[in-house]
């Protein structure tokens, strides 16, 4: 017998600033009975879903940067969608911000947890590639602070037996990195979930503003088709406090075609039927791993470019 999940992909429209924590899980509980009513057992969520998209603001002060972060999860807040989750017997990938203690220190993630079916906790990821800038860089019409305002992940790409499937996470801009879905890949994944912010203009280089969707779905596409496995990206999208943010939420299947994709700028849902034993079918007749990989060659890989591992990781 094969296993459907019927998943959900939730893009949301604008956030405002002052929008409350109770608002926001309200439009986000309306679109999980939307979702289950069409038949989904699992609603993924975008990125930082709980707030504005506040890397966009340069914060000189630590409490107002907090104020965006989770203390808790769930919170009183938060509750709400747990509950809500065990009462429709709907799973979901929700992003957030965390605050938390690790070993007596404060630490700042850009987070996703995958919550069952039963309202628990059943996976946690923290975003691996922050994108953006350390410091104020008044040039910009817009800030994206997030090396400022997070620390780089701490847990790699795990991926979860959950929900009678093998899943995993990633946020955002870990989506144009292949590195993400091979890490998941070579653990049989066979969906992974991912919420994103993406501002339609790239100050660095504004000659790929007109290229944004289409490498949005380029990024998504590959990353399914390369490791054989479900891919859903989903959007917060629409012009939020000025900054326009792109959408075309999608679902990909194992072979790479988009099998539903949103129309607006704002909260709306898309459902798929995602068969997870295609995920081992597309690797095995198409790419069959342990046959074909050469891993030999692959060292530069990891001794190539990139950042050290800070001292305490
Ligand atoms: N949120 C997020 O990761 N956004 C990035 C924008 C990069 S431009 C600094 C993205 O890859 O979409």
């Amino acid at each position: 017998m094969s296993r459907i999940a019927t998943v959900a992909a939730a893009q949301m429209g604008p956030i405002e600033k002052d929008e409350p924590r109770q608002s926001t899980v309200a439009r986000m509980i309306s679109m999980m009975r939307q979702a289950k009513e069409r038949g989904a057992d699992l609603i993924v969520y975008p990125e930082l879903a709980l707030t504005t998209f506040f890397p966009r603001y340069w914060m000189e002060n630590e409490a107002d940067v907090d104020a965006f972060f989770e203390k808790e999860m769930p919170s009183p807040a938060t509750q709400p969608l747990f509950d809500e989750a065990a009462k429709l017997g709907v799973g979901f990938n929700l992003g957030y911000a965390e605050l938390t203690e690790e070993n007596g220190r404060i630490r700042h993630f850009n987070t996703a947890i995958i919550v069952d079916r039963e309202g628990k906790i059943a996976g946690k990821y923290r975003k691996v590639h922050l994108p953006g800038h350390h410091e104020h860089e008044p040039w910009r019409p817009f800030q994206h602070l997030e090396k400022a305002y997070f620390e780089p992940g701490n847990l790699g790409f795990p991926v979860f037996n959950t929900m009678d499937g093998i899943m995993g996470m990633c946020i955002c801009n870990d989506r144009r990195w292949p590195e993400t879905y091979r890490c998941m890949g070579l653990q049989d994944v066979e969906i992974i979930m991912l919420g994103y912010n993406t501002p339609r203009h790239f100050p660095q280089a504004p000659e790929v503003d007109r290229l944004q969707d289409f490498h949005n779905h380029l990024s998504l596409q590959a990353g399914a088709y390369q490791n054989g496995c479900w891919v859903v990206g989903v959007a917060k999208a629409g012009v939020e406090d000025g900054c326009e943010l792109i959408g075309q939420s999608v679902i990909v299947a194992p072979t790479g075609e988009i099998v539903a994709m949103t129309s607006t700028m704002g909260d709306e849902i898309i459902v798929a039927e995602c068969d997870l034993d295609r995920a081992a079918k597309a690797r095995k007749a198409r790419w069959n791993w342990e046959y074909n990989r050469e891993p030999r060659h692959y060292g530069i890989l990891v001794d190539g470019p990139g950042r050290p591992a800070p001292a305490d990781d």
